[in-house]
């Protein structure tokens, strides 16, 4: 799927050098295009975009308080509904802490309420703009600023909370998790749920150099590592049924999860001064059992 030449996230934004959260954004404005409508929750894509009296935005948007963006696009959706407008894409985005934590009660809300419109969560897996805390996304063993890692600390102890599942529970016609690290994957499913009628979602893991202390110019490899070690699996949930894409479908074919997480500074603690190896052995574990159970609900028609 070609991506559109149109920019509708102008260059000269303030984002760190690297930051694969503004090549996500680029994205989600290139899929809802022109006739859209943007809902935006605090954190860094704001921040950055939006410096008094400056704006990176090309497309009519809203700026939302970090728990509210859903709220607001169920709103719009039903002002659009209310004069009979057809054809304008709603679409409310947000980081991780203002969708997996802060903003879901809302989110639950507006998915229960079946309003039309598409929410694409960016997630970095912490709550970077107010300076790296860990959030309900940032995986177990990952050193967070809150969940630091030191003699007694292996970081964050608990898993990633499984947002995807939780939101499908809401009967969401269509949901996908996808990576920055693939763009033809992340822009058809960006695209899929904007023309999907209902609630819809799209988790888009986005890395983010200064908060998992890599080289910036190792962002979309690292993305790509995250699929090809099953870290972060790509599939979708297409009226409750599972489908998965790409190169999750190949439990065989996974690297080895010590190459996606080495090669990041938040989890340095699990190889040095020691390998860390049962805590190395329990990711590897889940990101294979996860992925499992992902294969076999969709080979099963689930
Ligand atoms: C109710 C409320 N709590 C806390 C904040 C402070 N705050 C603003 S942005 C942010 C972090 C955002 O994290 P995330 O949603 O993951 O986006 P990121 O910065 O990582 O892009 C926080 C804690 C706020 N603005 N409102
Ligand atoms: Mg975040």
């Amino acid at each position: 799927m070609g991506f559109p030449e149109e920019e509708y996230f102008s260059c000269g934004h303030r984002a760190c050098a690297g930051c694969a959260c503004a090549t996500a954004i680029r994205w989600i404005t290139k899929a809802a295009g022109k006739d859209s409508i943007l809902v935006e929750a605090t954190g860094c894509m704001e921040v950055v975009s939006t410096p008094y009296p400056e704006t990176a935005w090309k497309l009519p948007w809203i700026h939302g308080a970090f728990e509210n963006a859903s709220a607001i696009a169920s709103g719009v959706a039903a002002a659009l509904r209310t004069q009979g407008v057809e054809g304008k894409k709603v679409v409310a985005f947000g980081g991780d802490g203002a969708t997996y934590d802060i903003g879901f009660g809302l989110i639950s809300g507006a998915f229960e309420r079946g309003e039309n419109f598409t929410y694409v969560c960016y997630d970095n897996e912490a709550y970077m703009n107010t300076g790296i805390q860990r959030s309900g996304s940032t995986p177990f063993g990952a050193s967070t600023t809150t969940s630091p890692a030191g003699k007694e600390s292996i970081g964050k102890v608990e898993w990633k909370k499984d947002l995807m599942h939780i939101l499908a529970a809401h009967g969401s016609p269509y949901l996908a998790s996808a990576s920055v690290g693939y763009p033809q994957d992340a822009f058809r499913k960006l695209k899929k749920a904007m023309e999907t009628p209902g609630p819809t979602f799209v988790n888009l893991f986005a890395s983010c150099p200064t908060g998992w202390r890599v080289d910036p110019s190792k962002a979309i490899e690292i993305a790509k590592l995250a699929v090809e070690t099953g870290a972060v699996p790509l599939y979708e949930i297409i009226e409750g049924k599972h489908v998965v894409n790409g190169q999750s479908k190949d439990l065989s074919k996974l690297k080895p999860v010590d190459e996606y997480l080495k090669v990041q500074g938040r989890y340095s603690h699990l190889f040095k001064p020691v390998r860390r190896e049962k805590e190395l052995s329990m990711i590897q574990d889940r990101v294979r059992s996860n992925l499992q159970r992902l294969i076999d609900l969709s080979e099963k028609g689930f």
